[in-house]
C-alpha cells in the first residue's frame, strides 16, 4: 500500500486518523506499508489474533517501529511492555495483583471527594472551560501520582516523558526530532521517581518494591517496574478522559442517557475507548514465517496493528462509527488484548467511572463551546484543547 496523500509531514493522518483506516481495511487482511517496509493489519478479527498469538507475535523486539534485534533501544525496555513470557511472568503478575479490580476498590472512595473538590473548583469559575486541560489532565494529575507514591517535584514532568515515549514508538519523525532535546532530563527525572526511599509508604511504588522483598521480583526489576507506571498510567488515562467527554459533548442524546442511568458510567468509558481508540496502534514482530488472510510474512518483520481501526471495522462493530452506549463495547481493543492486554485499566475505569458519576449528577447538558485542537502523537489520538460549556443541575 503506497503512502496516504500529503504523508511527508504526519499531519493528515494524525488529525484525522479514520479516511486512512478505511482504506487500509479495505486492503486487505494484511497489507505492506511501502514507505517503512512494514506490514500492518487494520480489521478486528486479524489484529485480535495476533494480539493472542504471542507466540508468533513477539513484543520483545519493541512494539515501535524501530527492531530490537538490530537497533539498541533508545532507553532500558519496559520489562511488561517489550517483554515476552518468560521474563515478562513475574513483572506482569507482580502488577496484575497491585491493580486488580479487588485492591483499588478502596482508592475509589478517596478519589469520589477529589473529583467533587475539583468540579466543584472548576464550577465556581464558570460554566465554560477546557475539558481537557481543567478536567482530563486535571484529575488524572490530582489522584493517580499520589495514587503511586512519588514525591511532588518532578511531576510536571510526567506528561512531556510519556508524550516522548508514545512519540518514540515510531516513525521517527518530527514529533520525535521535537522531545529529544528533552530526554535526558525527562528520563533521569522519571527514573529519580521510582527509587524506593523517594516513594510514600502505602502506594502501588512501595507495593512493587514490598514485592521485591519478598523475592517475586529482583530489587532490579522494581525501579523499572515503577516506570512502567509513570509512563503508560497519565498520558493514556488523560486522553481515555479526554474522548469520553469529546464523545458525550458532541452525543448530546448519550448524555441524557448516562444521566439517566449512571451505571452506564463504565460501559461509556470502554465505549469511548472502543470509539476514539486513545492508543491507536502498536507493533510487534514475527518469530516465525506465517501466513495471515493468504499473505506470508516472513519471520522478523515488524507488523503494525492498528487498534483503533479494529475497533471500528463493520466486520465486527454494527454501526461502528456511532458512540452508543446501548452497545456492548466489551472485546474492543483499546485496551490492547492477551497477555499485554492494559495492565492499568481497572485504574483507568475508575477514574472515569469516578468523574462521570459526579459531572453526571452536577451537569445537564454539555457542549462544544469554540475551535477543538487535537494534539499530535505518533501513537496516542490525542486532545490538546476541547472548550465545553456545560449547564448544571
Ligand atoms: C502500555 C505502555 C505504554 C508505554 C509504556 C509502557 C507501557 C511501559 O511499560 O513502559
Amino acid at each position: 500500500m503506497p503512502a496516504p496523500q500529503g504523508s511527508a509531514a504526519p499531519g493528515p493522518v494524525l488529525e484525522d486518523p479514520l479516511p486512512f483506516q478505511a482504506d487500509l481495511r479495505a486492503a486487505g487482511p494484511v497489507v505492506h506499508l511501502d514507505k517503512y517496509d512494514v506490514f500492518a493489519m487494520g480489521r478486528y478479527n486479524e489484529v485480535h489474533a495476533a494480539l493472542t498469538d504471542w507466540q508468533t507475535f513477539q513484543s520483545a523486539a519493541g512494539v515501535g517501529l524501530s527492531n530490537f534485534r538490530y537497533d539498541k533501544p533508545w532507553r532500558p525496555p519496559s520489562l511488561l511492555l517489550e517483554a515476552d513470557p518468560p521474563h515478562h511472568d513475574a513483572p506482569r503478575a507482580v502488577l496484575t495483583k497491585i491493580l486488580g479490580p479487588r485492591e483499588i476498590r478502596r482508592l475509589g472512595e478517596s478519589w469520589a471527594t477529589d473529583a467533587e473538590e475539583l468540579v466543584e473548583d472548576l464550577l465556581a469559575r464558570g460554566k465554560e472551560f477546557d475539558a481537557v486541560t481543567d478536567l482530563a489532565a486535571a484529575f488524572p494529575l490530582r489522584v493517580f501520582p499520589d495514587a503511586v507514591g512519588i514525591p511532588q517535584a518532578g511531576r510536571e514532568d510526567l506528561l512531556p516523558y510519556g508524550d516522548h515515549v508514545f512519540n518514540a514508538f515510531g516513525p521517527p519523525n518530527e514529533l520525535v526530532a521535537k522531545g529529544a532535546p528533552r530526554v535526558a532530563g525527562l528520563s533521569a527525572s522519571i527514573a529519580s521517581q521510582c527509587a524506593r526511599d523517594v516513594l510514600t509508604a502505602d502506594g502501588f511504588g512501595a507495593q512493587i518494591w514490598a514485592a521485591a522483598d519478598r523475592g517475586d521480583i529482583t530489587e532490579a526489576q522494581a525501579p523499572l517496574i515503577v516506570r512502567s507506571l509513570l509512563t503508560a498510567g497519565v498520558d493514556t488515562t488523560v486522553n481515555g478522559l479526554a474522548v469520553v467527554l469529546y464523545a458525550f459533548a458532541t452525543h448530546p442524546d448519550q448524555w441524557d442517557l448516562l444521566r439517566e442511568k449512571p451505571a452506564l458510567s463504565r460501559t461509556a468509558f470502554d465505549e469511548a475507548v472502543r470509539f476514539e481508540s486513545p492508543v491507536q496502534t502498536f507493533f510487534r514482530t514475527t518469530t516465525r514465517d506465517i501466513e495471515v488472510g493468504g499473505a506470508l510474512i516472513p519471520e522478523g518483520r515488524k507488523i503494525l496493528m492498528f487498534l483503533g481501526s479494529a475497533n471500528r471495522d463493520p466486520r465486527r462493530w454494527e454501526n461502528p462509527d456511532a458512540f452508543d452506549l446501548n452497545r456492548d463495547p466489551s472485546g474492543h481493543l483499546g485496551f490492547g488484548f492477551g497477555i499485554h492486554q492494559c495492565v492499568g485499566q481497572h485504574i483507568a475505569r475508575l477514574e472515569a467511572a469516578t468523574i462521570l458519576s459526579v459531572l453526571a449528577k452536577r451537569i445537564t447538558s454539555i457542549e462544544i463551546s469554540g475551535p477543538t485542537r487535537r494534539h499530535h502523537n505518533n501513537t496516542l489520538r490525542a486532545w490538546a484543547s476541547l472548550p465545553v460549556r456545560v449547564r448544571t443541575a
